[in-house]
């Protein structure tokens, strides 16, 4: 009987792909870990296998977890699955062009990550379709956050966004069609994922089923990939989460006018002022409301029920 320490790849059903010291097994829960919930044992988590003398190869033991990325059960407003455990960054995936890239939708990606307490990279993808990429990264080096201009047809920013990947655990998130798959595809060519689905995966429901899978990436790094969410607002985010989601917001939501301001239509707002001198950028001021907004509409019926 030997144990070894690794990472879980996959789950299909009861089955789990482990990687562990440059190979892959497959393994399933022992008994007491089984019981419980079914989520017990998530993607990214580290774990302790034992191969037994018949060969078959169960998780005895799941080490804690130095992240966790959560989200709404989709179609219910209560209810929050995990994604994936472990990871140290999510990667924000948008093109330039087809589809065009939409501000609002990015900054819901980037807040949720925020919200769940992950760095957050951004890539501007397919920039071989617009005469400048510059503009579109702009809020967000403003930010912060590291920005990468990338294009897979003329492979163009993907030593920036290797350098990004190395030695970490990523996920991958953005809208669908935006390259997600096909980048990584071109960074690491025997990864082989499935791209192109555009019209297929805008299906509602479509890639609500598909559940996130790892790939060990270059050196001592690991990359999750995600299909594109049509409708990341089901993932979790409460009201007070949401400022502190637009991490350039720090530096003037102390100095509001109202301590409770909600940098909406108050008087002496700091952020709203921050915005018309063009610090903060006017795009990102108006996701923060618009999902602000709509946290504070999910919210109410959580409110309500808790206080029967
Ligand atoms: N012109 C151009 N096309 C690209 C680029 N990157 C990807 N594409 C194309 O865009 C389409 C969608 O690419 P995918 O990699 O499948 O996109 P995805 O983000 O993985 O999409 P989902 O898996 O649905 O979320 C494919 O037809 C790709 O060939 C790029 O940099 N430039
Ligand atoms: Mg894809
Ligand atoms: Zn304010």
């Amino acid at each position: 009987m030997s144990q070894r320490t690794g990472v879980v790849l996959s789950r299909t059903g009861g089955r789990y792909r482990v990687f562990g010291d440059g190979h892959c097994l497959e393994a399933t829960l022992r008994g007491r870990l089984k019981k419980g919930s079914r989520n017990r044992v998530l993607v990214g988590d580290v774990v302790t296998v034992q191969t037994h003398p018949d060969n078959a190869t169960t998780i005895e033991a799941v080490h804690p977890r130095r992240s966790l990325l959560k989200r709404r059960t989709p179609g219910k407003s209560r209810g929050v699955r995990p994604v994936a455990a472990n990871l140290d960054q999510v990667v924000v995936v948008g093109a330039a062009r087809q589809p065009d890239w939409d501000p609002y939708l990015i900054d819901r990606f980037t807040a949720v990550a925020e919200a769940n307490d992950l760095s957050v990279a951004v890539v501007v993808n397919k920039c071989d379709l617009v005469a400048d990429c510059s503009e579109f990264g702009m809020p967000y080096q403003a930010a912060g956050y590291p920005v990468m201009r990338t294009s897979v047809p003329e492979r163009s920013g993907l030593e920036d966004l290797r350098r990004q990947l190395d030695g970490c655990v990523s996920l991958f998130s953005g809208p669908t069609g935006a390259g997600k798959s096909s980048l990584l595809n071109v960074l690491q060519p025997g990864l082989r994922l499935r791209t192109g689905e555009v019209s297929e995966r805008s299906q509602a429901g479509r890639h609500t089923t598909v559940a996130a899978e790892m790939h060990p990436f270059g050196k001592d790094g690991f990359v999750v990939d995600t299909p594109g969410l049509r409708d990341v607002g089901l993932w979790g985010l409460e009201p007070l989460e949401v400022a502190a989601a637009f991490p350039e917001f720090g530096r003037f939501v102390g100095q509001c006018r109202f301590d409770n301001c909600r940098h909406l239509e108050e008087p002496g707002c700091a952020v709203a002022g921050a915005a018309e001198q063009g610090s903060i950028a006017g795009s990102r001021l108006e996701s923060y409301r618009l999902l602000l907004r709509e946290a504070t509409r999910a919210a109410r019926p959580w409110a309500s029920e808790r206080r029967r």
